[in-house]
């Protein structure tokens, strides 16, 4: 694709990530989930680290979870922590369109049956080949410390791209 003068033209799908994303993406299920998340905020903030907050439902808008989870990566998001309540299979649809560690917060809601056992089996019962981590029931804080944690994990491991085996 060329403009008449010959030179290409941004693919449209790539305009969107010129401007660079935050390391960590925090996605929950619902808005009525937004207080829990907040303790998960806080330590983000006090440790510096850049982060965004998009609500955004596995089952009521499953294209725009697909289209965030699979593109986060290329926006520099490093870590996602999906958060949600009753059949919570936010953090497992978003593990299934990323490559990103993916950790998921089992959340209490006002609909629960359980008072969050499901939503915490919803996200640990992942099937073999598609991992993710999982926190306490309304484990926010506990969420945004591994994310840390992970982020500061820079050295890879044996079988990272680019790293001589002699630095493993
Ligand atoms: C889940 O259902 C959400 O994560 C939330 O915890 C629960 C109830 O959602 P609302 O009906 O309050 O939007 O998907």
């Amino acid at each position: 694709m060329s403009t008449p003068e010959g030179s290409p033209l941004p693919l449209p799908a790539l305009e969107e990530f010129e401007d660079a994303g935050p390391l960590v993406g925090i996605l929950i299920g619902s808005e009525s989930d937004r207080e829990t998340m907040d303790p998960a905020l806080e330590e983000l903030n006090d440790r510096g680290i850049s982060h965004e907050l998009r609500v955004l439902s596995a089952h009521r808008d499953p294209r725009a979870v697909a289209e965030y989870a699979s593109t986060a990566a290329l926006r520099g998001v490093r870590v996602i922590i999906a958060a949600a309540g009753m059949a919570a299979a936010l953090p497992g649809v978003v593990a299934a369109y990323t490559d990103l560690p993916v950790i998921g917060v089992p959340l209490t809601s006002s609909k629960s049956v359980m008072g969050g056992l499901d939503a915490l089996l919803a996200i640990v019962q992942m099937p073999p080949g598609v991992p993710v981590a999982c926190v306490s029931v309304n484990g926010s804080r506990n969420a945004a410390i591994l994310a840390a944690k992970i982020l500061g994990q820079g050295g890879g491991y044996p079988g990272t791209p680019g790293r001589p085996a002699a630095q493993l």
